[in-house]
């Protein structure tokens, strides 16, 4: 029972699979299989720190989420995920966790957080965690613990003596191996209490946990139960592929060094120096994600309710991020893995096929019957407007809530908030302060992504009545801001909204999909299901304009009917097209409602 359970929890809507029966004489209505809440969903990044500052101190919170909640009614959101919002000291802003059972006291209490999740729920609204298992602050209990060598927590961590120094015989030893940290320099850190290096992936104060000792697995698990007794909808799972290091019983006793990269621009303390073939994507790791939905689906089991999932988050090859969706063998993991496809594959060089190619990669190597997700930005890269081209934003949005799947916006992508400017004086990003300095450090930081919310063209954009911010307020706010939006004609607000609209429709919930370039500079993407009426996204990504044949695009029954285009598109809602030749601005998307083929 646990098995079918799990396995039915696990299976999503590879699209035909949407469809449980067709009649044989068409056009008779589809039956379609009732879907789980994760497998359709809109779900929205909150970077709490940015959102909404309630109480003046230039820091977002908890409270002012609780007070904006209305904002994703209004925008069609389904379900948030939450950058974290527990106890830590902020060298990576809450990714260093010092009490995981804890609301950092910026943020609010536990009062107001078990309150804006009652709220977010009587709204309809999922609300998901960041769970951060691969490291704990150096100011947690269990490393404070570990260090002094507790024998409860002695090995929480990866603990080494390092190698003995010839030069020195007597000093301190090397550090065990070459591993480099995702920051730069050195993953090892020496600690002068224990005489022992420690192993950070991140930041000297994020300390990598031991997941080959059992009383860490048992305690993420105990830290997973404590929120979802507190009633969450699931977990975000942070940075994965960093979660299990190679064994030194594997290796002759010591750590192995990881192989070098011979590019000559790299220096040994930099990312990049080294391939991380010790340090990263090692298969062990898997089984702890396996674990972790078996107990996820027990919990569900158990409690009953709607489903609590889990969100994993890797950076990592295709093979390497199918895996976390399960293997082969039958082990199911993650609900999904975070598709960055579009972060990291395309960009403002890429034409209409290498999107089309970027969005069958996923489709194609994507385990049967699993659900895809999509998004263009988050709180470690540079904002989507950005990364493209202004004039993308609604072609952007419209791709990802059209495609098949689960559709993740970045806070601010609804209204095209660009990367913010951020001086080195104000930067505070500890990946750009620590691979960085004055003259390169915007080549390493994510402050620019993660500046305050625009909710208006008032004081601090909106964002808070304190006189300062923790970042600075992004130059643009009075042009691109939501309130602004809301009011203009035309906006990419108003576009969203059209979209989470019509994501509504069993076309694009339970539709089979066709894509394809129709040039360099444009592709179709289509969802069609037999009696319901068939959806056309047309999007010139190129730079100049591009004129198309629409008797290429399949499914699309002509005259069809202008849903929704992008906010300098020449087509107004409602336009008929009706010719075969359609001509697209640089960056325009239309999407085409026409009957059912
Ligand atoms: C990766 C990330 C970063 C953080 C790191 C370590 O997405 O979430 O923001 O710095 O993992 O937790
Ligand atoms: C891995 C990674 C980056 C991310 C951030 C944290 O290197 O997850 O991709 O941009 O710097 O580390
Ligand atoms: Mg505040
Ligand atoms: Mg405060
Ligand atoms: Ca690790």
């Amino acid at each position: 029972v646990v098995l079918t359970i799990a396995l039915l929890g696990a299976i999503g809507g590879l699209i035909a699979w949407g469809v449980i029966a067709t009649q044989k004489c068409l056009p008779e209505t589809p039956q379609l299989r009732n879907m789980d809440w994760w497998e359709h969903c809109a779900l929205y990044q909150i970077y709490p720190r940015s959102f909404k500052d309630s109480d003046a101190d230039g820091v977002g919170d908890l409270e002012g989420i609780m007070q904006e909640l209305e904002h994703f009614v209004d925008a069609g959101v389904d379900a948030i995920w939450m950058s974290p919002i527990f106890k830590s000291p902020m060298v990576d802003f809450g990714y260093d966790i010092s009490n995981f059972y804890e609301i950092h006291e910026d943020y609010g209490t536990m009062e107001q957080f078990d309150e804006l999740l009652k709220r977010a729920h009587e709204l309809g609204i999922k609300l998901l965690l960041d769970f951060v298992p691969n490291h704990a602050s150096n100011e947690s209990m269990y490393f404070i613990e570990s260090e002094k060598r507790n024998p409860k927590y002695e090995d929480f961590f990866i603990w080494d003596d390092g190698i003995p120094d010839p030069a020195n015989p007597n000093g301190r030893p090397l550090p065990p191996s070459n591993w480099v940290s995702q920051f730069g320099g050195s993953a090892w850190e020496w600690s002068d209490k224990r005489k022992q290096y420690y192993l950070h992936q991140f930041a000297i104060q994020q300390a990598d946990f031991n997941f080959r000792n059992p009383a860490v697995k048992q305690e993420m698990f105990d830290i997973m139960t404590f929120w979802l007794d507190r009633g969450v909808d699931g977990f975000r799972v942070d940075a994965l592929p960093y979660l299990i290091e190679a064994d030194p019983a594997d290796h002759g006793g010591r750590y192995p060094d990881d192989p070098l990269s011979g590019l000559a621009e790299f220096e040994s303390h930099q990312l990049g120096y080294t391939i991380p073939l010790y340090t990263k994507d090692l298969i062990e790791l898997y089984d702890v994600v396996y674990e972790w939905r078996e107990f996820i689906d027990n919990y569900n089991k158990e409690h009953g309710g709607d489903t609590r999932v889990l969100f994993s988050e890797g950076y990592a090859n295709i093979t390497m991020t199918m895996l976390y969706y399960g293997n082969e063998e039958g082990k199911i993991g993650a609900h999904f893995p975070f598709n960055f496809d579009f972060i990291t594959d395309v960009s403002a060089k890429s034409n209409a096929r290498d999107f089309v190619y970027t969005i069958l990669k996923w489709l194609t190597y994507m385990p049967y019957r699993a659900v895809a997700n999509w998004q263009f930005g988050n709180h470690d890269n540079n904002r989507m407007p950005t990364r493209f081209r202004h004039d993308m934003v609604d072609g952007l949005n419209s791709l990802n809530m059209m495609l098949p799947g689960t559709s993740v916006t970045y806070q601010g992508e609804e209204i095209g908030m660009r990367d913010g400017y951020v001086s080195w004086e104000d930067t505070v990003d500890v990946e750009a302060c620590n691979r960085g300095d004055e003259d390169t450090y915007h080549l390493y930081s994510r402050d620019p992504a993660r500046t305050p919310y625009h909710w208006n063209d008032g004081h601090k954009a909106g964002f808070t009545t304190g006189d300062t911010t923790w970042l600075p307020i992004a130059e643009d706010y009075q042009e691109i801001n939501l309130a602004k939006q809301k009011e203009d004609a035309k906006s990419h607000y108003k576009v969203y909204q059209r979209l989470t609209a019509l994501r509504k429709e069993k076309t694009l919930s339970h539709g089979e999909y066709d894509i394809r370039a129709l040039s360099d500079s444009s592709f179709y993407l289509v969802r069609y299901l037999s009696t319901y009426d068939t959806l056309v996204l047309l999007f010139n990504v190129g730079t100049t304009q591009d004129t198309l044949d629409l008797n290429r695009v399949p499914y699309l029954r002509r005259p069809a009917t202008v849903y929704v285009s992008s906010i300098h598109s020449s087509r107004d809602i409602g336009t008929v097209i009706d010719a075969s030749e359609l001509t697209l601005a640089p960056g325009e998307a239309l999407i085409l409602r026409s009957p059912s083929a």
